[in-house]
């Protein structure tokens, strides 16, 4: 699938506010930081479409992208920042969980994990969470280009080593860097399967 569109719907403070729509949609979650804003942009070849920082906590609505008028993207508020305040992750967790549970269109979540890394609690504990909640999710490791090839593959195998000891069926996993543009190529083909198979 080539981006023809990308377009910035909006923010919206709760899944309540964020328009029906018939098409699928599918969202993008990780620990603050981790390169979600980053990754929307490099999937859909645009610089500023999704508002990256190097100041995490920053996103904190659900926002709401269409590509191509087929598809619908949502770049969701990080989790695991320590500086946020107490308040805020107590709204922000349950309109994520909302969303996640509520919205009626959401096909997959994409987990972006950091593929620098070792595996990290908070990111077993949110697999558990979507696997409690039935919610279909996929893993995308990012800034792969923070590492050798060498290193890469020992954290990817020692992060499998770690998922089996809870898991039977292994989520699919994706390596992307959008420094050397790695990844959106298989992401991309993704988004335009899911959005024909609906439309079947
Ligand atoms: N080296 C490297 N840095 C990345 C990559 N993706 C994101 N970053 C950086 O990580 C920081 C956080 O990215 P951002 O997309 O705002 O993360 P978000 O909080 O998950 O939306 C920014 O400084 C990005 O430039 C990547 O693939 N490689
Ligand atoms: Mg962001």
């Amino acid at each position: 699938m080539k981006i023809h569109e990308c377009e910035f719907i909006g923010s919206f403070p709760s899944v309540s506010k964020i328009p029906e729509s018939q098409l699928v949609e599918v969202c993008f979650w990780g620990r603050s930081n981790v390169g979600k804003s980053s990754l929307i942009n490099y999937i859909c070849n645009r610089k500023d479409l999704a508002k990256t920082s190097s100041h995490p906590g920053k996103t904190q609505t659900l926002n709401l992208f269409l590509v191509n008028q087929n598809i619908q993207l949502i770049d969701l508020p990080g989790f695991g920042y320590a500086k946020v305040s107490k308040k805020l992750k107590e709204k922000w967790m349950p309109m994520i969980k909302d969303y996640l549970i509520q919205r009626k269109n959401l096909y997959l979540c994409y987990l972006l994990i950091d593929g620098s890394i070792p595996i990290q609690k908070i990111d077993q504990e949110i697999m558990q969470l979507l696997h409690s909640n039935q919610i279909p999710f996929y893993i995308v490791f990012t800034k792969t280009d923070k590492v050798t090839k060498r290193e890469r593959s020992i954290l990817l195998k020692d992060f499998i080593f770690h998922l089996k000891e809870n898991w039977e069926n292994l989520p699919l996993m994706i390596e992307t860097s959008v420094e050397n543009k790695i990844g959106a190529d298989l992401i991309l083909e993704q988004l335009h399967s899911f959005a024909d198979k609906t439309k079947s």
